[in-house]
């Protein structure tokens, strides 16, 4: 005996499509080849993207699969200018202390990305995507319902909205501010939300520079046996 799916709560899966073998293999390797091409930037041209594009991405993420399927996500799009300059300013005070304050090993670990305390993106971008973790569910009425892998459900959710940005052919840079409280206080989250991360979102500058960097060869990220 499986699960049981008999009741009236299933349906047949019927978006599941199957490719012939060697399309498998052609999609998987073209996926990889254009992922492959994903790099985080640092330097944003204040180029508008139109919502509709932002939209289609979140719903993306929005596809992700979930702890008991209770998509304990929301997504914030910051786009006007006052409320840019304001997380900005808070990012750069909590940087300023990071940068003054790490450790050397951490810090030793960034050094070749080349960051500082100095975040200009955040303002020239035209979206930032405010991502918050809803650590349980909270109804109207006050009443709490509990979440299950909050984290691994908004990692998974956070990801493929990387991925879908990439594939609408934006630049993106996942920015942590720590600690990034004053993110729940500026956009007016409620008390069951935590801040997860930044998404900036744009073009990329026309002169954008990134860090020669390689990624790990398959051999060493996955074991087959
Ligand atoms: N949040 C800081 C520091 C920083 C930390 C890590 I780990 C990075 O991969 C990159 C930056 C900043 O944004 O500069």
């Amino acid at each position: 005996m499986g699960d049981d799916v008999s009741g009236e709560g299933f349906e047949p899966l019927r978006t599941y499509r199957e490719y012939p073998p060697e399309e498998m293999l052609t999609r998987s390797r073209a996926f990889a080849a254009d992922l492959a091409r994903r790099r985080t930037t640092r330097q944003f041209s204040d180029r508008p993207v139109a919502r509709e594009v932002i939209e289609a991405c979140l719903t993306s993420a929005g596809s992700a699969p979930s702890g008991a399927h209770l998509q304990p996500w929301h997504f914030v799009v910051v786009s006007d200018l006052d409320l840019k300059r304001a997380i900005r300013a808070a990012a750069e005070a909590a940087e300023q202390e990071f940068y003054r304050t790490a450790p050397p090993e951490w810090l030793a670990a960034l050094a070749p990305l080349g960051t500082d305390a100095h975040k200009p993106y955040l303002e020239t971008a035209p979206y930032l995507i405010a991502v918050f973790a809803a650590r349980y569910g909270l109804a109207p009425d006050g009443t709490r319902r509990t979440h299950y892998y909050v984290n691994e459900s908004v990692g998974i959710a956070t990801g493929l909205l990387l991925a879908a940005l990439h594939h609408a052919g934006l630049a993106t840079l996942t920015h942590t501010p720590s600690p990034m409280g004053f993110l729940a206080r500026l956009l007016g989250r409620p008390a069951n939300e935590r801040p997860v991360m930044l998404v900036v979102v744009g073009y990329p500058a026309p002169d954008a520079r990134v860090p020669r960097l390689e990624r790990k060869p398959l051999a060493d990220i996955a074991t087959f046996r």
